[in-house]
């Protein structure tokens, strides 16, 4: 056991309410927003095939040049209520909303920095107008927030010289304070998301990973804070040089999503995030963003793989340069909202049906005990998305269980089984309706 001073805390799940609420909420909307949404992949006539919001980066835009672009920063299309009303709609029960991405621009006029909203021709708050109205839809909200910044002087990845360490201590005094400046202006946000802390200069700063944790939860208690942020003291990320996981809950899972057999990932509360598009968070204008980009199918697909793994899924949103919804975005919000009114049990309040192994065909769920992390109980909830050739579906039911009704959950239409022994039942397989059907079990103890 490796002495450490600032390595993970106490290795329990949280049980308090901003935590099982957050647990019980499965699904998230992402929104991506900031001044990269204006060039959208274009700089100067060069479309650059790369993350919208790595622009600045990848063009090599001087600071001066990408700050001029919030002269453009017009919000003509923005309508935070409407953002709101489409990720409730979707069944989202939480947005994680960039407050400043690596280009170092403020959606908050923020005391500390020059480059915010405040410096746009409306000077209007954008960050709290989104708060508030995602909070008006009953939405919680988490804060991201990138420590890597390239527009900072200070700002370094690496601390090779004196005057490098200098620097780097006055850049994470003004984070810090940006960061206060956030939990105190929007007391009622439920947690902070934070990314760009894996350089050199991060890493070897375990100890003031674990303070701002700690500053912000003195400030919003019961604040939610990703694994993303940590380091410890030696700069191991996420897991501490133990092997404990640092920070609420993991967020390492990033366009991917653990294997479906992997129960490991069960053991702790994990986040996974995901584009809709194949490689891009910001919005990107051109048909290389589009390619790739996933149906509500697949979409759904990836919610149910990771409810049946007990984590949440973060979808991300990239609003255009005006602030309005990318309309086929906002289409598909509308499609999953569609599934997610009928099926939406199978994923809210759920979890891994504990004993029920990866079918192949498709994911379990099982209602998840409010109280608990862990799920269990009589009703399983099997989602088929992928129909097997056979046309058979069959159903492994554990060890001393019996299965004793399946219904269809969208119209609660009872569905004829064969059970063709004590462990093994069978049906015949839906016909595609273009989207995962979900089936109730109710299965008790297997009479002696
Ligand atoms: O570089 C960023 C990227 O732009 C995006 O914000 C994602 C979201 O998880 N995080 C970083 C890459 O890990």
């Amino acid at each position: 056991m490796i002495e450490l001073l600032y390595g993970a805390g106490p290795q329990e799940r949280r049980q308090d309410p901003a935590m099982r609420a957050f647990r019980a909420d499965r699904f998230g909307q992402f929104v991506h927003w900031g001044l990269y949404a204006l060039p959208a992949g274009t700089w100067q006539g060069r479309t650059i095939d790369f993350a919208a919001e790595f622009l600045m980066h990848s063009a090599g835009v001087s600071c001066e040049d990408w700050a001029a672009l919030a002269a453009d920063f017009t919000l003509d299309g923005f309508d935070p209520a409407l953002w709101a009303r489409t990720a409730k709609r979707m069944g989202a029960r939480y947005v994680t909303v960039t407050t400043k991405h690596h280009d170092g621009f403020s959606l908050w006029p923020s005391a500390f920095s020059d480059f915010t909203v405040a410096a746009t021709p409306s000077g209007r708050d954008v960050l709290g107008e989104i708060v508030s109205a995602y909070r008006a839809e009953g939405l919680a909200v988490h804060l991201y927030y990138s420590v890597l910044d390239w527009h900072h002087p200070d700002w370094r990845y690496a601390l090779d010289t004196d005057d490098d360490r200098t620097a780097f201590d006055r850049y994470l005094a003004f984070a810090t304070n940006q960061l206060v400046e956030l939990a105190e202006r929007y007391p009622d946000v439920r947690g902070f998301w934070f990314d760009g802390t894996w350089d050199e200069s991060v890493k070897a700063h375990g100890r003031w990973t674990h303070e701002i944790e700690r500053i912000l939860k003195a400030r919003i208690p019961g604040a939610i804070v990703n694994s993303r942020l940590r380091a410890d003291d030696l700069g191991a990320r996420h897991f501490d040089s133990n092997g404990a996981l640092m920070g609420d809950y993991e967020s390492g899972y990033e366009r991917r999503l653990p294997a479906p057999w992997d129960r490991s990932v069960t053991a702790r509360d994990w986040e996974a995030c995901a584009t809709i598009t194949q490689a891009t968070w910001g919005f990107h204008h051109s048909a290389w963003a589009d390619r790739g980009r996933k149906t509500p199918a697949q979409i759904v697909e990836q919610l149910v793989q990771t409810v049946s793994l007990g984590g949440n899924l973060l979808l991300n949103f990239g609003p255009r340069g005006d602030g309005s919804l990318v309309p086929s975005e906002a289409e598909l919000a509308d499609r999953v909202g569609a599934w997610m009114e009928a099926n939406g049990a199978a994923v809210h309040h759920s979890g891994p049906a504990e004993g029920w192994d990866y079918p192949g065909w498709g994911f379990y769920t099982a209602p998840m005990d409010p109280g608990a992390a862990d799920t269990g109980s009589g009703l399983v909830h099997a989602i088929v998305t992928r129909i097997p050739v056979s046309g058979i579906l069959t159903i492994d039911v554990p060890p001393g269980l019996e299965v004793h009704k399946i219904r269809s959950l969208a119209d609660g239409t009872s569905v004829p089984f064969t059970a063709l022994d004590a462990r093994t039942v069978q049906l015949d397989s839906p016909a595609s309706a273009g989207m995962p059907l979900v089936y109730a079990i109710e299965a008790g103890p297997a009479e002696e």
